[in-house]
């Protein structure tokens, strides 16, 4: 078993959010002044999401603070474009600010917000990175030629839902976009993959923890996958782990708001070599694992398949 589940999972549920939600779960989850932070996606009772924050001593037990961290804008850009919700956030801290990205939902479909907080008590809306149709926004935590880098993942009816990269100097104009990373046809990760975690960074490469989704006649499962990008050229993805690293097996995974789903935004290296995962169990609470980095890396050089 490369990712060892923490026993007590799940670790956040919704009774222990102390404002109505139906859900708690899909999680970014940072180290902020040596404490964990976690930034999750919520259902309200009318199924549009919103962010609430959490803290935590260990990466375990996290307290759920008072007041949701970020719901739909009420003004400005954001607000035409975040009415149907907030979901699914990254954070990422590149230079000395916070970085969190996320989906906003509105009647002109889904596209990214790019929000900065350099504390976690304010936070400030930047700009909206991409136009409709995106999601999974991943920004790596190094500029590379003094560009920053960013996986994404765009729809298209011609091609497979594919991971791309693209580059931008000043984190609202992105361009030099190419697609990195396919679905394999008739692997469990044929229908679509997306950027999970923002990358990590290690000696070998840089760690890509991506979802990738299966249809059956029983609807889509989601499973997570691990590639390794170039160090100094993250477009090139050295390999791709052949087989998942996580699927649904336990209860609180099988079953939930949508059954059959582990879904990563965020994961903490630690100082010891091992990773901390966070995943959302079917959609409905929030859950963490650990693994070993160099075990991952392993995974994805011992048995490789080719990215595109
Ligand atoms: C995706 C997104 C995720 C969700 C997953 C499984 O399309 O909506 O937020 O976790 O489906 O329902």
């Amino acid at each position: 078993m490369l990712i060892k589940r923490f026993p007590d999972n799940p670790i956040l549920t919704k009774d222990d959010i102390p404002y109505p939600v139906a859900t708690v779960h899909n999680a970014g989850v940072t180290k902020f002044d040596g404490r964990y932070i976690m930034i999750f996606r919520s259902h309200k009772f009318n199924g549009r999401s919103i962010l609430g924050l959490a803290e935590s001593d260990d990466g375990y037990h996290f307290k759920v603070h008072d007041q949701p961290f970020m719901v739909p804008a009420t003004e400005g850009i954001f607000k035409e474009y975040e009415e149907y919700g907030v979901e699914d956030p990254r954070i990422v801290m590149v230079d000395d600010e916070y970085l969190i990205t996320y989906s906003a939902y509105s009647r002109h479909g889904v596209r990214i917000g790019l929000a900065k907080t350099k504390d976690f008590k304010t936070v400030e809306r930047f700009s909206l990175i991409t136009e409709a149709d995106y999601r999974n926004v991943v920004i790596f935590p190094e500029k590379f030629n003094g560009l920053y880098a960013r996986l994404d993942r765009p729809h298209s009816e011609i091609s497979p839902w594919a991971i791309w990269i693209s580059y931008s100097p000043d984190l609202k104009y992105w361009g030099e976009s190419k697609l990195i990373m396919n679905p394999l046809t008739y692997h469990w990760d044929e229908m679509k993959i997306g950027p999970g975690a923002p990358p990590i960074k290690t000696t070998r490469g840089w760690l890509n923890i991506y979802h990738g989704v299966f249809p059956t006649m029983d609807g889509s499962v989601y499973r997570l996958g691990v590639a390794l990008h170039d160090l100094d050229d993250p477009s090139v993805v050295i390999a791709v782990g052949d087989e998942w690293i996580l699927q649904p097996e336990e209860v609180y995974e099988i079953t939930g708001y949508v059954h059959n789903v582990v879904f990563t935004c965020g994961a903490v290296p630690e100082e010891d070599g091992s990773i901390k995962i966070y995943w959302g169990g079917a959609d409905k609470v929030m859950c963490v694992g650990t693994a070993s980095m160099d075990d991952l890396v392993d995974h994805c050089l011992n048995n490789p398949r080719k990215p595109v």
